[in-house]
């Protein structure tokens, strides 16, 4: 094992690597877009990916990144699922002198930094995701609101900034209250379920903000079965933008989107390149994302956006 005291292991410049993928899980189709993505660039360019998926197991994660190391891949991209337990692994991959590129979801900043420990994160910027979806908030319904929160996965990036930049967008309107905020860990049918549970509770709900498109998703059969139409009873907010949402946009069932793109292949490989061309790197790449509205979500259906 070769520990680097301090900076970033070398990668050599070769014209094919064999590089990890290590993704968080791959039952939603945000997750399996960004996996095809990943797969299909890497084909294109002729690298080996090896693929691991956690299966939702931040632990599993952990010890698909040590099998990695075992493996001696060349590089490691990876998608934490929560902040803190993959830092450590972030730091192990670099000691072993495998350099690593943190994708679409980050670390705890305390723990591993870019530059020292981990080239790079390519990703949103999901403060400003949950700030956009409260500012739109703010202004359609004037500064009031009853809101439910469906949090995404507990520790995990995404879901700590969404909230963080949302809550912070709404603060100062006496009119709006978050009248209950859980987790859905980002996935349709647990969003279901929470929802249906906090619409007993909150029945004068009228906005529900979905930290992702499953949740939201999973938000509206849970108003429908109550009877509630959603994107009028009850507004519905997400992030996200796949194409089942986009659909909804444009049926009326969801209000607003913040789009959060998975397509990271090209983008990942072409950061690698770079990164073993010696050429400087910068902490964070972010990714531009649009937003989807009654007024524009049936034109982008007709295009492939
Ligand atoms: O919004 C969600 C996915 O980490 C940015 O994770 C990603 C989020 C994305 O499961 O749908």
């Amino acid at each position: 094992v070769i520990a680097y005291a301090q900076g970033l292991p070398k990668l050599a410049q070769k014209k094919t690597y064999k590089v990890g993928f290590a993704q968080t899980e791959s039952n939603n189709p945000w997750r399996l877009a960004q996996t095809k993505s990943m797969q299909d660039e890497a084909k294109r360019l002729g690298h080996q990916l090896v693929y691991t998926d956690a299966a939702g197991s931040a632990a599993k994660q952990v010890s698909d990144v040590d099998s990695m190391i075992a493996q001696r891949v060349d590089a490691i991209f990876l998608a934490p699922r929560e902040e803190k337990p993959l830092a450590a692994a972030v730091k192990k991959a670099r000691a072993a002198g495998i350099p690593v590129i943190l994708l679409d979801r980050n670390v705890d900043q305390k723990l591993a930094k870019a530059g020292t420990d981990y080239v790079t994160f390519i990703g949103s910027d999901f403060i400003e995701e949950g700030r956009r979806v409260g500012e739109w908030l703010v202004k359609k319904t004037n500064g009031q609101a009853k809101i439910i929160q469906l949090e995404g996965t507990t520790g995990s990036s995404p879901a700590n900034d969404r909230r963080t930049g949302f809550e912070n967008a709404i603060k100062g309107q006496a009119g709006m209250k978050i009248l209950a905020s859980q987790t859905g860990d980002f996935a349709r049918d647990k969003g279901r379920q929470v929802m249906q549970t906090l619409l007993q509770a909150h029945p004068d709900v009228n906005v529900v903000y979905a930290h992702n498109d499953e949740m939201a998703i999973g938000a509206i059969a849970a108003l429908e079965a109550a009877g509630k139409k959603p994107g009028k009873d009850v507004m519905v907010l997400s992030i996200d933008g796949g194409r089942e949402a986009v659909q909804l946009v444009a049926d009326g069932k969801i209000n607003y989107i913040v789009e959060c793109n998975p397509k990271f292949g090209p983008k990942a490989f072409e950061t690698l390149a770079a990164y073993a061309a010696g050429k400087k790197i910068p902490a964070k790449i972010i990714n531009p994302d649009r937003e989807f509205t009654a007024e524009n979500a049936k034109q982008l259906l007709s295009s492939a956006y």
